[in-house]
């Protein structure tokens, strides 16, 4: 399976493509559709929620093994900047760019836009993203099927990738959970590492709950074990949904800390913030309003951040926080009403 994030402005077609691509299942601020084809599945992830708030992006981009930038053939928007700006944060593995609504452009004008994308993006790793130029009108309908194969092609590489994962420790990061009568408590969420048996007995992270894991379906199929890469919807024991929040994560060890030092890169721009600031932190799936403590510059303290620099950033979030060694935080502040992102770190 591979999973898709749709990535982009306002209206630029995110929604009508993942319809094209896939069936919609999972809805909330982020709505799953997913493609199923011989071996191959495809799981596109919408972030419905966004741009009103940045959490559903940037849950979609850290759920997703490959973004797809959707750009609107009338060209880029501020939002358009701002999801530029995550990208060259977050550096996602796999990226490609789509030119979404070509029917009412034509091919010069597209290649023209192709050119400016490339030119806005010069030095992020959006710039080196293939562009394939799409269209969902029925008469025109262009580029949905190459974009389904090279996201087949991402599938057969990532099976590889995801056996180098079998070995780890299991961990799961919830998206969705609600109570189902006469089963109850159920949780949906990708297998990020390992593999998840039932009768498991696991604990949700940060909280440090004991869960076993009573049963599993994959794909409204139940089976006794599913392997990292999977889409699990998991019945659990011990937890009521009321309990849980989206990013919790299901596992047999994690660190959890609500102080944290972290080596930051600050956005391309506007990456500038101060001492004391309130801020908004994402990690996985999870997010938590925070304080910034101490701003540490090559070993001297100092009072604010400029863009584009690096910088040990000390942090005190609100709410206790889980995470294991590499995971990748995210700090934005939600009161600019052009571009929120400042910042990525990691421990
Ligand atoms: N002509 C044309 N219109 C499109 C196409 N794709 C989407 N639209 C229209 O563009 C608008 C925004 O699309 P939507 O998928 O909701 O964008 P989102 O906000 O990114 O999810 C809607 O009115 C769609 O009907 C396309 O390929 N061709
Ligand atoms: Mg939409």
């Amino acid at each position: 399976m591979v999973k898709v994030a749709l990535v982009g402005g306002e209206k630029s077609g995110k929604t009508t493509l993942a319809s094209k691509l896939g069936k919609k299942g999972t809805e909330s601020d982020i709505v799953l559709y997913d493609f199923v084809k011989g071996d191959n599945i495809i799981s596109i992830v919408d972030p419905i929620g966004y741009p009103k708030s940045p959490k559903p992006l940037v849950n979609a981009v850290n759920m997703a093994d490959v973004v797809v930038f959707c750009v609107d053939a009338a060209g880029l928007d501020a939002r358009a900047g701002e999801c530029i700006i995550l990208m060259d944060l977050v550096k996602p593995k796999h990226g490609i760019i789509t030119i979404t609504k070509t029917d009412t452009s034509n091919p010069y004008a597209v290649e023209e836009l192709k050119n400016k994308i490339k030119m806005i993006a010069k030095g992020t790793v959006v710039e080196n993203w293939e562009v394939i130029p799409t269209s969902t009108n029925v008469k025109a309908m262009e580029g949905i099927d190459k974009l389904k194969d090279v996201l087949f092609e991402y599938d057969n590489k990532l099976k590889e990738e995801h056996k180098t994962l079998l070995d780890k420790p299991v961990r799961i990061p919830i998206d969705h959970h609600f109570n189902v009568t006469g089963i109850g408590c159920v949780i949906l969420g990708y297998v990020d590492q390992g593999v998840v048996n039932a009768k498991e007995k696991l604990t949700v992270f940060p909280i440090k709950h004991e869960v076993e894991i009573r049963s599993i379906q994959m794909h409204d199929v139940d089976v006794k074990q599913a392997p990292a890469g999977a889409r699990v919807g998991l019945a659990i024991k011990g937890i009521q949904s009321k309990d849980l929040d989206r990013g919790h994560i299901i596992s047999a060890s994690e660190n959890v800390a609500e102080d944290f030092s972290l080596k930051c890169v600050t956005a391309k721009f506007k990456g500038e913030f101060k001492k004391g600031d309130k801020v908004h932190v994402y990690t996985g799936l999870q997010s938590t309003p925070g304080n910034i403590v101490k701003i540490i510059a090559n070993g001297n303290e100092v009072e604010e951040t400029k863009s584009s620099s690096a910088y040990e950033v000390v942090l005190k979030t609100d709410k206790e926080v889980a995470y294991s060694p590499g995971d990748r935080f995210i700090l934005s502040k939600l009161d600019d009403p052009k571009q929120r992102f400042l910042a990525t770190g990691t421990i």
